[in-house]
This record gives structure tokens, sequence and C-alpha cells, in this order.
């Protein structure tokens, strides 16, 4: 699916089948895979392929994480069967090209983001890279700024400058500009998630 298609293109009243991809996307070690963890058990329930994972040796992505998961969407008298692929890319600078091809088809990305003051400069690069990429598509993201508990995580207000997003904590629709997360302790990744899907069904029904 792609952002140009109308709800008539992206639901196939037919078929009543709606499928959907959802990129997580960040700087390396930011936690993107810890995410993608906390949805596979959180919604285990729902998860309907083998969770396949592409890592180094030492338990960085080289590749990718991906599964599928599936449910059922009410829309007044209509019932539509919902698969969405989940997938993370990997961080590594070294492989950019990877990235890309991950992202291929994305109608959906949570940008992970890293709450270490270490990492800042690493945060506004990866950002930088995928609104180059979403530029031209006009694919909806939210914002997951991960880690907050470290004791020296940098302040909000601080990283939005940072990514020049706005100031305010949410969007006219509801939606939050940041999404603090504790991916360790599975704070809110699901929460964050969820808007997302929310924001990619509105984004093509309206
Ligand atoms: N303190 C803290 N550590 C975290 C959090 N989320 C993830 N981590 C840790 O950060 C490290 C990297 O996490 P990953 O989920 O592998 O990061 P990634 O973004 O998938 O990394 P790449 O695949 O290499 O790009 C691991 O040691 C995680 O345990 C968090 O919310 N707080
Ligand atoms: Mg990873």
């Amino acid at each position: 699916m792609n952002s140009s298609l109308t709800s008539k293109d992206v639901f196939d009243f037919g078929s009543s089948l709606l499928q959907l991809k959802v990129v997580y996307w960040g700087p390396g070690e930011s936690g993107k895979t810890t995410s993608y963890n906390v949805l596979k058990e959180e919604l285990r329930s729902k998860k309907i392929s083998r969770s396949i994972s592409v890592e180094t040796t030492d338990g960085r992505t080289l590749w990718k994480d991906c599964m599928y998961l599936s449910f059922s969407l009410k829309l007044n008298k209509f019932t539509f069967d919902v698969v969405v692929q989940v997938v993370t890319c990997t961080g590594q600078e070294r492989f950019l090209s990877t990235r890309e091809y991950v992202l291929d088809g994305a109608d959906g990305i949570v940008f992970v983001a890293d709450s270490s003051p270490l990492k800042r400069e690493e945060n506004k690069r990866s950002f930088r890279e995928l609104m180059s990429f979403t530029a031209s598509n006009n694919v909806p993201y939210v914002v997951q700024l991960n880690k907050r508990d470290l004791s020296d995580a940098i302040s909000e207000e601080e990283f939005k400058k940072d990514l020049e997003l706005p100031e305010e904590k949410a969007y006219p629709d509801g939606t939050l500009v940041v999404y603090p997360t504790i991916a360790t302790e599975k704070v809110n990744v699901l929460y964050c998630f969820k808007d997302l899907l929310g924001l990619i069904l509105f984004k093509n029904f309206l």
C-alpha cells in the first residue's frame, strides 16, 4: 500500500483483507529489536507466523526481525481481517542499503530514538535519513523516545529541538509528538504501536 492510494484501493471490500507493513527504524542499539520483542510477547495471541531474526553474533540486527500479526477490525457493518507485517531494520551505519530495502512498501514507521546524551547526533542523523526516504511518499510515522529510565536521559524538550519537532505535547489528531518509552520494561511500546495503526487507518479512510 502506498500513500497515494485511496481507501478504495487499500481496502479490498471483496476479500475484506487489509495488509499493512510497519517498520521500526532508528539509530544503532536504540531499542528497535527490544520494542519488537515487546510486541511479540504482548500480541502473541495475534501472531500468525514465526518470528525471524537475522543477527550478528553479538546480538545486533544484521538484516531484520520480522513477524506477521493478524486481527479483525470492525467498521460499521464491515469486518476486515487485518494482517500487519512488523519489521525492524538494522541501525548500523554500514548497512544503509539494507535499511532502504526493509523500508520499501512501508505503510507506517516507528522511529526509535535513544535518550542517551551520547546519542543525540545519531538520533539526528538517523531521523534525517528517514525523512529523506519518506519525503516523497508521506508515510505516517510516530516517534518513540526510548530508554527513559537512563539517569542522564536528555529532556523531551531538548530532543524535540534536536529533531525540529513541534513543542506541543500532542498533534491535533491526539497522537503524541513524542512517545516516551522504556522498552526493557515494556512501558508505552504497545500504546505507541496502536497509535501508529490508528494513524495509518485514519489516513487512508478520511
Ligand atoms: N536502559 C535501557 N536499555 C534499553 C532499553 N531498550 C533497549 N535497551 C538496551 O539497548 C541495547 C540495544 O537494544 P536493541 O533492541 O538490540 O537495539 P536495536 O535498535 O535493535 O539495535 P540494532 O539492531 O543494532 O540497530 C540492549 O542492550 C537493550 O537491552 C530501555 O528502554 N532502557
Ligand atoms: Mg535490532
